[in-house]
């Protein structure tokens, strides 16, 4: 950037932003961002060093980590309890949740996936960090039950875009503004000061490979009709267009700036949906609703649903509202035909 133009960093913005009664959460943001210049640093040069390839251990999920899962978690995991009020953190990449020695100053439990779409990395293609930040319920020191939440009671979701540039995307409950890396500076600059989703989009975004089996166990599979309208329009317009780069953050992204849907809906493979409900689905739900657009499972808005597990999966369709009622409106007819 430039010249002489002002800069807003994101500690400036979350310290003007955040309540009194929010007071901590500044430097919990700040924690997260110093982890994602970290982990912005190890993914552009991964393919120059060691940290490219597979970490020869499997995750919770039973996935193959990646290198730069376990250097991504145990970077956030060390900067977050370092902030000084987090009491408890769920990742991806830790079967349990953590809770830190911040028993009397910890204000809030932090739920995370450090390096999401981590397959991409070898390719080149941008990959991302999702978190999401709950206060810990009152007179809690921090236990599980403070991030088996609903949705909906999150105070501030964002993930961190690795890709062309490192974009930083977080919404504090009031609206989603987004800071692109300063990399001369070393700091996150205010570049996107409002983002909103246009009510309709011209792009969807799903895995047409496990189209012959979505929505297992439902009649009429409301998601290939809605894939088929998409692609043939009731009103005779112009088709959308299809992209999908298998990474949920570069592609949740686009659709957040641009507008259009975004699908993982439930499938044979995975028949509570794929996408993990606490640190990728509510993160991009909040950031979506908070925007202007709207999330569903298909039955109900995201978050309003409460998990029953740290690692609880859920289908998700997310994006421009009136995009995302269409696709509504095909599962509550299937539905109520079943
Ligand atoms: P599929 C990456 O593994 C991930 O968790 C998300 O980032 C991405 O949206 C999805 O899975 C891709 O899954 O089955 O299409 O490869």
């Amino acid at each position: 950037m430039g010249g002489h133009a002002l800069r807003t960093t994101l500690s400036q913005y979350a310290r003007r932003v955040c309540e009194a009664s929010l007071e901590g959460l500044p430097v919990l943001l700040e924690s997260i961002a110093l982890g994602c210049k970290v982990i912005a640093e190890a993914t552009k040069t991964a393919g120059l060093s060691d940290s490219r390839g597979g970490a020869g251990t499997q995750n919770i999920q039973g996935e193959e980590q990646k290198k730069l899962d376990v250097i991504s978690n145990d970077v956030l995991l060390d900067t977050l309890s370092k902030s000084g009020n987090v009491a408890v953190i769920v990742s991806e990449e830790n079967e349990l949740p953590i809770f830190t020695d911040n028993k009397t100053t910890g204000k809030y439990g932090v739920v995370l996936d450090p390096m999401d779409g981590s397959s991409n990395i070898d390719c080149a293609i941008p990959v991302g960090t999702i978190f999401g930040v709950y206060e810990l319920l009152p007179g809690s020191l921090g236990t599980q039950e403070d991030v088996l939440q609903a949705g909906e009671k999150m105070i501030c979701a964002g993930y961190c875009l690795y890709g062309s540039s490192t974009v930083l995307v977080v919404s504090l409950g009031v609206g989603v503004v987004g800071f692109t890396l300063d990399t001369v500076l070393g700091e996150f600059v205010l570049s996107h000061p409002s983002i909103s989703t246009p009510d309709k989009g011209c792009v969807y975004s799903i895995n047409e490979g496990n189209s012959s089996t979505w929505d297992a166990g439902l009649p009429d599979q409301p998601t290939l009709k809605y894939v088929n309208l998409c692609k043939v329009p009731k009103d005779g317009g112009p088709p959308k267009s299809l992209r999908y780069i298998g990474s949920m953050v570069g592609d949740v992204h686009r659709t957040l700036l641009y507008g259009g849907v975004f699908i993982y809906p439930a499938d044979k493979k995975s028949p509570k949906g794929k996408l993990r409900m606490l640190y990728e689905c509510f993160p991009m739900a909040f950031l979506v609703t908070q925007a202007g657009g709207a999330a569903t499972d298909g039955t109900m808005p995201i978050l309003q649903k409460i998990p029953n597990g740290i690692h609880e999966r859920s289908p998700i369709c997310l994006g421009s509202k009136i995009d995302v009622q269409e696709y509504v409106e095909l599962f509550s007819s299937a539905q109520s035909s079943a």
